[in-house]
């Protein structure tokens, strides 16, 4: 709660070309909580550091991630859309969180086990410590809920736990935020290995779909999408690809999984695959057409940048500023 409203937080690292299963499991669901929360959404650049970037490369994802934003129908007027190194109260509750956070709690973290198994060149302290930026991200608002993938619950669970100890010895401080996981988009697998998450990271180009991914190439992709031996469009144990197109085409759609099952009755995966191709590429076309509208345009995305930075200063300095007094640092 900021002023009797509550919050909706959530953050997107520029680290990679967004997917469908940011937009279905993340970005899609942000929107609807404009009217009746304060919103606040960050493109998470510091978090994205965690594993190399490339400097050009990670300037230009910032500016995409927000035209994303924008495109997906973020409408800046009503939520604060902002950079998350350009608000540096992110970093200094970080480190103060730090200290209220147990090695073995961090540890426990799989993101941190996955993502230290894939970079074993680079298990730097950042990666350990990601969820304490990100449980500082949210803290500073006040946030009351924040949407997210299924792969992020444990972190914000982790975000909640850090909150009640620190309200424990310092009544009042934080809220304790909810993770808000939307069913329809909650994991969206990877077409390559249905058994593991469609990941911006993923070297293998075809086992994800980009959101800006044209119609032939989403429709290839589809096609290829592993399945199984059988032919009938069913949910199933065992039939991870196909429980996994299902659940695309359903987002898509709005269809639930027994009219799809109904609609394909009869007809083999062929058509299906490409049914689903063609739901997702018609989904994506206004958000790609908006997108190139709005990346067109660099000086009014910074203009944006500029403006939300300035709003959740304003938020983040007042939270900051309480906990800086409840530590008992001399204020001058
Ligand atoms: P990376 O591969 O770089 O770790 P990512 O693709 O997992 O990135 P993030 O920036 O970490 O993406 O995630 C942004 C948001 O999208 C988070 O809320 C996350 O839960 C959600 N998300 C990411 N991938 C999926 C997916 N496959 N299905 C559903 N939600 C997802
Ligand atoms: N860790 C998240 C991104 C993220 C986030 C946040 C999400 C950073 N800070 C605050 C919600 C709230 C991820 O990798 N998906």
């Amino acid at each position: 709660m900021f002023n009797n409203q509550p919050v909706s937080y959530s953050g997107v690292q520029p680290s990679g070309n967004l997917t469908i299963g940011n937009y279905l499991g993340a970005i899609k669901n942000f929107a609807s909580f404009s009217e009746a929360y304060k919103c606040f959404y960050c493109v998470v650049d510091e978090h994205a550091i965690t594993v190399r970037q490339t400097p050009a490369d990670l300037r230009r994802r910032t500016y995409e991630t927000l035209a994303l934003y924008m495109a997906c129908g973020l409408d800046p007027e009503k939520n604060t859309l902002y950079v998350q190194s350009h608000v540096h109260e992110h970093a200094e509750l970080a480190w103060i969180l730090n200290c209220f956070t147990m090695f073995g709690e961090l540890s426990r973290m799989t993101q941190f086990k996955d993502k230290s198994a894939k970079h074993a060149d680079n298990i730097n302290a950042g990666l350990f410590t990601y969820p304490t930026l990100m449980a500082a991200d949210i803290l500073l608002y006040q946030t009351d809920v924040v949407p997210v993938g299924v792969d992020q619950k444990q972190h914000v669970e982790l975000c909640r736990d850090i909150a009640e100890r620190f309200n424990q010895l310092f009544p009042d401080t934080f809220t304790v935020p909810e993770p808000i996981i939307s069913k329809s988009g909650m994991k969206i697998m990877s077409l390559a290995d249905p058994t593991k998450k469609m990941s911006k990271s993923d070297e293998n180009v075809n086992a994800v779909v980009y959101i800006l991914d044209d119609k032939d190439t989403i429709i290839r992709k589809f096609k290829r999408a592993v399945t199984d031996s059988e032919t009938c469009v069913r949910l199933g144990e065992g039939k991870d690809g196909i429980n996994n197109l299902i659940g695309i085409y359903s987002c898509f759609t709005g269809k639930s999984a027994e009219e799809i099952e109904k609609e394909f009755e009869g007809r083999g995966y062929g058509e299906f695959k490409l049914a689903v191709g063609e739901a997702c590429a018609d989904a994506l076309a206004p958000v790609q057409q908006k997108y190139r509208e709005l990346l067109a345009d660099k000086g009014a995305l910074e203009a944006q940048m500029k403006k939300g930075a300035e709003e959740a200063s304003w938020y983040a300095r007042r939270t900051l500023s309480k906990v800086q007094k409840k530590l008992g640092f001399v204020k001058i």
